[in-house]
C-alpha cells in the first residue's frame, strides 16, 4: 500500500487541514504505543556506498564553514533537535536513537518491540532511509514506520522508500495527532547543551555545565521565503511559519527554566529568522531587562531584520552571535534591500556582535569570468566565519519547481542525492558555469577567505574584544556582566592562541601583522598575565596546531558518539544505558493564535 503523505505544516496553528485520506481511524492509540525514533546512521565522513561522503561529515562549522581551515577548522556536533523535540512532546512510551551505528540501530530492532518506528533524516540521506525501511520491515514487520524531516519534501518519496507516513512540515503536532494525544498542549522544551565534542586546533573544549549554549527553538520555518530556502519551504514558504512559543513571556519563562537546568548563560536560538517577530523579540527584552538577566544570543537573521533594530536593543536583548545572509554581489534578494552589508558587519562587529555570512556561490548571473569578483565581495566583508553554499533547487522549494518546469534539473545518475549538499555539486545545469566546475569554484572561495582573513576562531577573538573594550564601561552592570563573561579566558588561554597563530603564520606577512596587532591589543589590555600565558602557552597550542595539522595529513575524521534517550513513559530498567529525556514545561501559557493570524 503506498504511503500516506501529509504535509503536517498545514495541520499547524493556523494552517490547519488535513488530506482527506487520512481519518482517526489510521491512527494510534498513546498508551499502548511504542515509539522508536531514530536519525540516520552513521559513520557520516567517509564514502559509502549508503551515500555518506568524506566531505559531508555531521559537523556545523567544519562541513560548510570552516571546511578549508585545517588545525584551525571548528569541530563540533549537534544533536538531532528535531527528533528531541518530538520525544519531549508525546505521552506513549518513546525511545530516541541520535546518530546510531547500523548494527546499533539492527540490535534495537531485534531487542525491543515497536509500534511505531520514526526516522528523521535531510534529502541527501535517502539511501539510509530506504535500508532502514527495509531494515524495519524485516526485524518488525508490524511496525507503522513514519518518515519525516526534510526528506520527506523528495516529490516521489513514497515510491522509493517503504514507509507508511510520509510527514512534511513540523513533526510534533503530526506525532500527537497520530497518536491520539492532544495536538494544543503546550510544547515542552527539551533540554539541549547545543555542542557535543568542541575542538579546535588540536584542542579539546571542557564542556561543562553553564559553559556550553543551551538551544533554544522558538519557532521553526521563515516567513520571508527566498526561493532556494528550504527551511522556509518546509514550513509553509512566504508568509508563513510555526511557533513554539509565540509571546516573550512563553519565552522568558522557558529560557528561565533551562538556565536553572543547565546553568546556562547563553541560548544557541534555533530560529531561521528570530529577530523578525518584533513584538516577541522587544517584550523579551522588556522582561530580560526587568529581571536582570545577563544571556547571550546567537540568532540567525536576514541584514533587513537585524538592521531594523537598534544596537541598544541588540546589546540589551544579548545579540553576541548572528548568522546572516550576504547572498551574494548584487544579489535580488528583498531581505537585502537597502542594507549596506559591508556597514552592517562592521557595526555588528564593532559592538562585539560575532558575524557568520553566508554567500552563494553560482547564482544564475554567475559564470567563470564574474566569479572572482563575487568571491571577493564575499571575502571583503571579513566575517568572522563565512559559509559558502552552491545555490542548489532543493525539492520543495520554489526554485525547485521553476528549475524543474524548465527541463534543467540533473538526471539522479548524474548527481545522486547524496551529492546534493551544497559543497559539491550543481543538481541542475548552470546557464553559466560548465558541469564540474561548481566544486572547485567552492573551495576557491573558502580559500580565498582563509588565505586572506585568517582562521575564524581568531577573528572571533578580534570581536569579542572590540565587543568587550566598547562596553566594559558601559553603565548598566547587567550589560558589563555579559561583556565579562564573554572575554573570559581572554587574558590566559586566548592570548596563548594568539601567540601561537601569530608565530604560525611568521611567513604571511599580512596575517602575521594582524595577530601581532591583535596580540598588542591583548597585551594592552590585559597586562602582565596574557603576557606570561602568551609566552608559556603559545609554544604549546603552536606544537597541538602542528601535531593537528599531521593527524589531519593522515585522514583524521570525527564521528558522534550515538545517543540512546528514553521518556518518562518507558521504564528505564528495560533499556540498560538509556539516559533520560529531559525537558522543561512551560508555566506561561498564552491564548493562541486566532486562525488565520500567521503574518505578523
Ligand atoms: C542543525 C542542522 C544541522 C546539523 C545536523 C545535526 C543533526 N543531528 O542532524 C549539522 C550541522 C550537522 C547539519 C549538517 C547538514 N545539513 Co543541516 N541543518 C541544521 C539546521 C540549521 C537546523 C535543524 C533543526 O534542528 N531545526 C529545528 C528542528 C525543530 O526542526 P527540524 O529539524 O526541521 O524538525 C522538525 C520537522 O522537520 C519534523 N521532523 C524532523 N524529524 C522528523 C522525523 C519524523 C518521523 C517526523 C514525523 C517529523 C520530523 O518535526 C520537527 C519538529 O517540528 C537546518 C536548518 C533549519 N533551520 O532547520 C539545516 C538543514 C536541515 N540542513 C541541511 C543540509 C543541506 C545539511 C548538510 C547536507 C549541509 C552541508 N553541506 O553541510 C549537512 C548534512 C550532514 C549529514 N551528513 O547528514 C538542509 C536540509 C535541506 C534538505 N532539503 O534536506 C537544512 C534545511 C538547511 C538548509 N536550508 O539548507 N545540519
Ligand atoms: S531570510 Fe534566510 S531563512 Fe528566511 S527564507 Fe530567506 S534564506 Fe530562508
Amino acid at each position: 500500500m503506498p504511503p500516506l503523505v501529509q504535509s503536517a505544516c498545514e495541520s499547524a496553528g493556523p494552517f490547519l487541514t488535513f488530506t482527506p485520506h487520512i481519518s482517526m481511524a489510521n491512527r494510534i492509540s498513546s498508551s499502548r504505543t511504542s515509539v522508536l525514533l531514530t536519525s540516520v546512521f552513521g559513520p557520516y565522513a567517509q564514502d559509502d556506498e549508503y551515500g555518506s561522503r568524506l566531505i559531508n561529515p555531521m559537523e556545523f562549522y567544519h562541513n560548510q564553514v570552516t571546511r578549508v581551515q585545517g588545525p584551525f577548522s571548528l569541530r563540533m556536533f549537534h544533536r538531532s533537535w528535531g527528533l528531541m523535540l518530538i520525544q519531549a512532546n508525546i505521552a506513549a512510551r518513546c525511545t530516541l536513537l541520535d546518530f546510531p551505528t547500523l548494527d546499533r540501530f539492527v540490535e534495537e530492532l531485534r531487542r525491543r518491540r515497536y509500534e511505531v518506528v520514526g526516522i528523521g533524516s535531510i534529502t541527501t540521506n535517502l539511501l539510509k532511509v530506504k535500508l532502514m525501511c527495509e531494515l524495519v520491515r524485516e526485524h518488525q514487520p508490524e511496525a507503522v514506520i513514519v518518515v519525516g524531516g526534510h526528506i520527506a519534501n523528495i516529490p516521489d518519496l513514497e515510491e522509493r522508500i517503504d514507509a507508511d507516513w510520509i510527514v512534511r512540515g513540523e513533526g510534533v503536532r503530526w506525532f500527537r495527532q497520530f497518536l491520539g494525544e492532544d495536538p494544543d498542549q503546550p510544547i515542552r522544551h527539551p533540554l539541549i547543551p547545543t555542542r557535543i565534542g568542541t575542538r579546535t586546533m588540536g584542542i579539546s573544549a571542557k564542556e561543562k555545565l553553564g559553559g556550553v549554549a543551551a538551544t533554544l527553538i522558538p519557532s521553526v520555518g521563515c516567513p520571508v521565503g527566498c526561493n532556494f530556502c528550504a527551511t522556509s519551504a518546509m514550513f509553509g514558504g512566504k508568509g508563513k511559519w510555526v511557533d513554539f512559543y509565540r509571546t516573550g513571556d512563553e519565552l522568558f519563562d522557558v529560557m528561565c527554566q533551562i538556565e536553572q537546568a543547565l546553568s546556562a548563560r547563553s541560548f544557541f536560538v534555533m530560529d531561521e529568522n528570530f529577530l523578525f517577530q518584533r513584538k516577541r523579540a522587544l517584550r523579551l527584552l522588556e522582561l530580560i531587562e526587568r529581571h536582570d538577566k545577563s544571556w547571550s544570543l546567537y540568532v540567525f537573521s536576514s541584514a533587513g531584520v537585524i538592521q531594523s533594530y537598534t544596537f541598544e536593543q541588540l546589546v540589551g536583548l544579548g545579540i553576541s552571535w548572528v548568522w546572516m545572509g550576504v547572498e551574494g554581489k548584487d544579489s535580488r534578494y528583498t531581505k537585502l534591500d537597502r542594507v549596506d552589508t559591508f556597514d552592517l558587519v562592521r557595526q555588528l562587529q564593532s559592538h562585539g556582535i560575532r558575524v557568520l555570512g553566508s554567500t552563494i556561490i553560482g547564482l544564475e548571473e554567475h559564470t567563470p569570468e564574474n566569479i572572482d569578483e563575487v568571491i571577493d565581495y564575499a571575502v571583503r566583508h571579513n566575517t568572522d566565519f563565512h559559509q559558502f553554499m552552491l545555490y542548489m533547487p532543493l525539492p520543495g522549494t520554489p526554485l525547485h519547481a521553476e528549475v524543474s518546469a524548465r527541463g534543467r534539473m540533473l538526471e539522479e545518475t548524474e548527481c545522486p542525492p547524496a551529492d546534493t549538499h551544497g559543497q559539491f555539486s550543481f543538481n541542475y545545469r548552470h546557464a553559466h558555469i560548465p558541469p564540474g566546475m561548481e566544486s572547485e569554484l567552492i573551495v576557491r572561495a573558502f580559500q580565498r577567505d582563509f588565505a586572506v582573513n585568517g582562521p575564524s576562531m581568531v577573528r572571533m577573538l578580534r570581536t569579542i574584544l572590540a565587543g568587550w573594550k566598547r562596553y566594559k564601561n558601559h553603565p548598566e552592570e547587567r550589560i558589563r556582566r555579559r561583556f565579562a563573561f564573554e572575554v573570559r579566558g581572554m587574558a590566559t588561554t586566548y592570548s596563548a592562541v594568539v601567540a601561537a597563530v601569530r608565530r604560525y603564520y611568521r611567513k604571511d606577512p599580512a596575517l602575521f601583522t594582524e595577530m601581532s596587532r591583535l596580540l598588542t591589543e591583548m597585551y594592552r589590555e590585559f597586562g602582565w598575565p596574557s603576557r606570561l600565558c602568551a609566552a608559556i602557552g603559545g609554544p604549546y597550542v603552536l606544537w597541538r596546531i602542528r601535531q593537528e595539522e599531521r593527524r589531519l595529513a593522515q585522514g583524521w575524521t570525527y564521528e558522534p558518539p550515538m545517543f540512546y534517550d528514553v521518556n518518562d513513559a518507558v521504564n528505564a530498567e528495560e533499556c540498560p544505558g538509556a539516559s533520560p529525556c529531559r525537558y522543561v514545561t512551560p508555566q506561561v501559557v498564552c491564548p493562541r493564535r486566532e486562525a488565520g493570524a500567521g503574518v505578523v
